[in-house]
């Protein structure tokens, strides 16, 4: 890789269709005809992850000769993303950042973009579309609107109540997909799959468990359509991808003479595990690197608990201790022994076996991973939405190592490092955002009650939309987060992590 700028005159160029065949040669880009690529998917969720993922596998894909599979995305937050790469014809750059050298692909998969609540009638006529056959979504835990205590429909979620009111204008993801399968089927199209590819656990029996019931609520006959002909097939999916930054898009100008509003940053690995349930045709993504399986659920739990609980584990205690990156958090060698104890003792343990895999040779390529100088992955970043990310990743291996009768002592300590956080300012005084679904409770309890361990945790405890109560009737182990929880606030992240590592503290 040249770390010089490689532009045609020394021009920056723009991404654009016209500019393509003008790229500098060091930078991979479609060498399909886009034009001739129709529309088989829409995609809720434009953030980093589906276009560093999805639309990579679906760009090899086309890259195969196969025309019928371009995406349509549709962002159902904010019209940022979409009108930065309209403009370049829906081209985006992926930065793939690793040691031997930075490689950039212009990527071609994604044929339009819309934003919602903007392009709303655009979007569902595009859902109703026939040669449309897989919605797929990117839109982060809390977009499902799960109430986390029963697992199913938040019927007291703002936006549920809104959509139930008024089905035909949705605002929300149950509700949008609702009235799409709605409208297909009064015009005899054939259903599409849904497939979600976010980091739920059984992400697609959740998604079907709360769509069929948000169609109960507003017509029981169309919930039963959806259970018998609608398929909500799993899925695993993996690749580290931080949060687009200015640096990233000034490196990408010059080390390769391109200028891209909008790119995606991410690692090299990628991962993706599918169940094989598609109601009306997929993909041979199988072809590109995709696994198909029967049971995707041993997979999930390994990445869930070992990828997802290790980060939020890193992040909490990470955010308190200023420590600002996934990669300077796991080369401290406290954090990065506290994260192999987790590993070892509290996670791996809670695993079926997970098939053709080494789970253990697994973390040694996750450890890897998180080392990757050039992904700079913010610990605020990954400390968002604790809420909805602590019960799978942390709480759910917590219960079963209980059950076993074993006390998970480095899952009681991210779980402290998580109560620690909701104070909101770090072991230096400054302060951060604690952004999350819970955010004005997790706040006002974290500064009412930051001055005693006790009472902080009491309170956080108390939240069952967190917390289980299976959980927390195990006395023992809320007293461990209790006792680490004061070492925390009083002592600190180093001098906490010492004592905790040598026994010498919360340790009866
Ligand atoms: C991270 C994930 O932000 C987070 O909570 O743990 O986004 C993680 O990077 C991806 O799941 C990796 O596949």
């Amino acid at each position: 890789m040249s770390n010089t700028c490689c532009c045609v005159n020394d021009t920056i160029l723009n991404l654009s269709t016209k500019n393509l065949s003008k790229l500098p040669r060091n930078i991979a880009r479609p060498n399909y005809a886009r034009n001739t690529v129709t529309p088989g998917i829409v995609h809720l969720g434009l953030g980093a992850f589906c276009r560093a993922h999805l639309a990579v596998y679906t760009d090899d894909l086309l890259e195969t000769g196969i025309t019928d599979w371009g995406i349509i995305g549709v962002d159902p937050l904010s019209p940022a993303i979409c009108e930065a790469i309209k403009p370049q014809d829906c081209l985006y750059s992926v930065f793939n950042r690793q040691s031997s050298g930075d490689q950039l692909r212009v990527i071609g998969s994604m044929l339009e973009a819309l934003s919602l609540p903007n392009d709303l009638d655009r979007v569902v006529k595009t859902m109703i579309d026939p040669r449309i056959k897989i919605v797929t979504l990117t839109v982060t835990e809390k977009g499902y609107c799960q109430d986390a205590s029963t697992g199913t429909l938040d019927e007291n979620n703002h936006a549920i109540i809104t959509d139930l009111s008024n089905p035909n204008i949705p605002s929300s993801v149950p509700g949008l997909l609702t009235r799409a399968i709605k409208l297909r089927r009064e015009a005899g199209i054939l259903p599409f799959t849904v497939l979600v590819c976010d980091n739920l656990p059984q992400n697609g029996v959740t998604a079907r468990r709360i769509v069929i019931r948000f169609a109960e609520l507003i017509d029981p006959e169309l919930s039963r359509f959806i259970s018998e002909n609608i398929s909500f097939p799993c899925t695993m999916v993996d690749r580290i991808t931080p949060a687009t930054t200015d640096d990233d898009r000034i490196a990408i100008t010059k080390q390769f003479g391109i200028k891209d509003a909008w790119p995606v940053v991410c690692e090299p690995f990628r991962q993706w595990v599918i169940e094989d349930n598609f109601s009306n045709g997929r993909p041979s993504w199988e072809n590109v690197g995709a696994l198909l399986v029967d049971d995707v659920h041993p997979f999930e739990l390994m990445k869930l608990r070992c990828l997802n609980g290790a980060h939020s584990t890193l992040a909490y205690l990470s955010v308190i201790s200023d420590i600002e990156t996934i990669a300077e958090a796991m080369g401290n060698t406290q954090l990065n022994d506290i994260i192999h104890h987790l590993w070892s003792q509290d996670l791996i343990p809670t695993l079926p076996p997970v098939p053709g895999t080494d789970v253990t040779a697994y973390t040694v390529a996750l450890e890897e991973r998180f080392l990757n100088p050039g992904v700079r992955h913010k610990t605020i970043q990954i400390s968002s939405d604790g809420s909805q990310k602590l019960p799978s990743r942390l709480l759910e291996p917590a219960i079963s190592r209980l059950r076993a009768g074993a006390q998970p002592r480095f899952i009681a300590l991210a779980i402290a490092a998580w109560m620690r956080f909701t104070i909101g300012v770090t072991e230096n005084k400054k302060s951060y955002i604690i952004a999350d679904p819970l955010s004005a409770r997790l706040k006002s309890i974290g500064q009412q009650y930051g001055h005693d361990a006790k009472l902080l945790a009491n309170e956080l405890f108390a939240i069952n939309d967190i917390f289980p109560k299976e959980l927390t009737d195990y006395n023992d182990f809320c007293n461990l987060v209790k006792c680490i929880l004061n070492s925390l606030i009083t002592k600190g992240v180093k001098e906490t992590l010492t004592n905790y590592c040598n026994k010498s503290t919360c340790n009866k």
